[in-house]
């Protein structure tokens, strides 16, 4: 039975993957941070195979521990602080949690997997805000860097990094420029999940509102089921290597708000919402298109999910909890 390790396992990332690789036979061991981490229980109630075991990414030792207690085949480094907007408030948390983080965990991996016969297979999740300011439409592997938030900047530090590992020491290492990737799972700080719960609560009679901030930005937005699959193709690969994973199309915010509407049954969506600058960013990433043809020819992968089918899923899940929730308050 393959071994695999994931950090980041209470993420929406995190638990599609554990789900995928169960489903593929494999071992799966979950990180999990800090004391009481209320996140825990629902992997313990959800994903009951999931092998919970301590650990942070600010802490090495923690790391090597866990890596000998899992002795993994894989190890999936999916654990960051995600959320871009956030990371102006916390540059420096940012900076040591998704940059350096990985610094330690490809230590850690050397550290256990041994220097020299190191057979432990490494997953760095990179992403598409590392592009930033695009210098290429549509980017791809060769497109340079130029990130626009302290998110951006750490994640090129951990992408660096995986590949001078590999390049430094032979560490089987690969690092998946991933584009955004969301799905019912989804935190609702995020722009999709916050529109389709908006929409639906909007609805339902429980929401009149949703303030967004730029309505302009555009992303290549695909489903996350389809892109931790895109994951566990590239450590199944002879050779390590570095690939984009993206839909190839690209929508601006509007144009989300005004499918996520149509499909809840809202009419004149543009009544419900407002701008409020707090909501802008500092520094914004316009334009987000990619090219995973790389990925396509040598992975066999390809999205099955499309934009308007991951809107349509966004928006059905989020009316069926949230007219859950409604009856809940009506009996209670
Ligand atoms: P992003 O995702 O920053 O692309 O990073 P997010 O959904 O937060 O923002 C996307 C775009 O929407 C605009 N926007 C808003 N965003 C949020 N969150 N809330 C709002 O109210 C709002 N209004 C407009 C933003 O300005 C932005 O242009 C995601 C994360 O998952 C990263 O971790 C990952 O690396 C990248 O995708 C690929």
């Amino acid at each position: 039975m393959p071994r695999a390790f994931i950090t980041g396992v209470t993420g929406q990332d995190g638990q599609h993957m554990a789900e995928f690789l169960h489903s593929k036979g494999y071992e799966v061991f979950g990180m999990v941070k800090g004391q009481n981490n209320p996140k825990e229980q629902i992997i313990r109630e959800e994903f009951p195979y999931v092998n919970i075991v301590p650990g942070d990414l600010a802490d090495l030792p923690s790391l090597v521990k866990a890596l000998e207690v899992a002795q993994p085949d894989e190890v999936y480094n999916l654990a960051a602080i995600s959320f871009v907007a956030l990371s102006w408030n916390q540059a420096e948390l940012t900076a040591n949690l998704t940059g350096t983080g990985v610094l330690r965990m490809l230590e850690a991996v050397r550290m256990v997997g041994g220097q020299t016969d190191n057979k432990i297979r490494f997953y760095q999740a990179s992403s598409s805000e590392m592009f930033g300011k695009v210098r290429q439409i549509p980017q791809d592997e060769l497109t340079p860097f130029h990130p626009r938030s302290p998110y951006g900047c750490a994640k090129v530090f951990g992408h660096d990094i995986t590949v001078n590992y590999r390049e430094s020491y032979g560490l089987w290492a690969c690092s998946g420029i991933l584009f955004n990737h969301e799905g019912p799972r989804r935190g609702i700080e995020f722009v999709t999940r916050k529109v389709t719960n908006a929409a639906a609560r909007i609805k339902l009679g429980v929401q009149d509102e949703l303030v967004l901030g730029n309505l302009d930005a555009k992303r290549d937005w695909g489903y996350a089921g389809d892109y931790v699959k895109a994951m566990w193709m590239m450590l199944q690969q002879d050779e390590p290597d570095d690939f984009v994973i993206a839909t190839g199309e690209t929508h601006t915010i509007e144009e989300l708000v005004e499918l996520a509407f149509d499909v809840a049954g809202v009419s004149n969506w543009r009544s419900y919402v407002r701008q409020d600058p707090k909501f802008f960013r500092p520094a914004e990433v316009d334009l987000l298109i990619g090219d995973s043809t790389k990925a396509r020819e040598k992975l066999g992968w390809v999205p099955e999910v499309d934009f308007a089918g991951l809107v349509r899923m966004m928006v059905e899940n989020d009316l069926r909890l949230e007219s859950r929730k409604a009856r809940r308050d009506l009996t209670d």
